[in-house]
């Protein structure tokens, strides 16, 4: 009876709920960023469960430079952490994205943010992503679609209401924006 459940057992991780955040502000920023959405939900082991609204948000880091849009998705996986990134960085070169400097322009940019409530450190990959909590172009996004979720020991709503949301708009009010 063991041998026969465990042959039927399918050979993936069980699903895991990741946070991404998606931003650009080069070329047709929107556009690429409604492209990643369809791209990660066109694949089978990538579903997108939530889309926030599309904001319009001032550069930060480098503040010489256009506005962004930005946007968060929560998709449900079965890649594992290094996979998941290995993906965004494949659908950000696919959107010819180039790296010139830190925080400077971009066509589209793919953030793992959370990957469910694991913590992770590997070469290219710090999850929860580090400066999430200090980003309100993050946070409110991520406050639609995971209010309670909670990051370095706070809920993604209590750190969007601690966030500096000066100059941030609302682009689109649809989350259907990216369909
Ligand atoms: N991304 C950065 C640096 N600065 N500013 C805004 N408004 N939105 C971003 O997505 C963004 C940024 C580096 O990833
Ligand atoms: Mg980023
Ligand atoms: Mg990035």
């Amino acid at each position: 009876m063991w041998r026969c459940v465990l042959s039927i057992a399918p050979d993936t991780e069980s699903p895991v709920l990741s946070a991404i955040g998606l931003g650009g502000n080069l070329g047709h920023p929107r556009q690429n960023m409604a492209n990643a959405l369809r791209e990660f939900d066109a694949r089978q082991d990538c579903r997108v469960r939530a889309v926030s609204r599309l904001y319009r948000t001032p550069p930060w880091g480098k503040t010489d430079q256009a506005d962004f849009f930005n946007s968060c998705a929560l998709i449900e996986t079965q890649l594992a952490p290094e996979a998941l990134l290995d993906l965004c960085l494949s659908i950000e070169r696919g959107m010819k994205r180039v790296r010139i400097e830190r925080w400077g322009p971009r066509t589209i940019d793919i953030d793992v943010l959370t990957y469910g409530d694991r913590e992770i450190h590997v070469e290219g990959l710090d999850v929860p992503h580090p400066r999430m909590v200090e980003r309100a172009f993050v946070l409110l996004p991520l406050s639609e679609i995971a209010a309670t979720m909670t990051v370095a020991g706070k809920t993604v709503a209590a750190w969007a209401a601690l966030s500096d949301a000066t100059g941030i708009e609302v682009a689109d009010d649809s989350s259907d924006w990216w369909r």
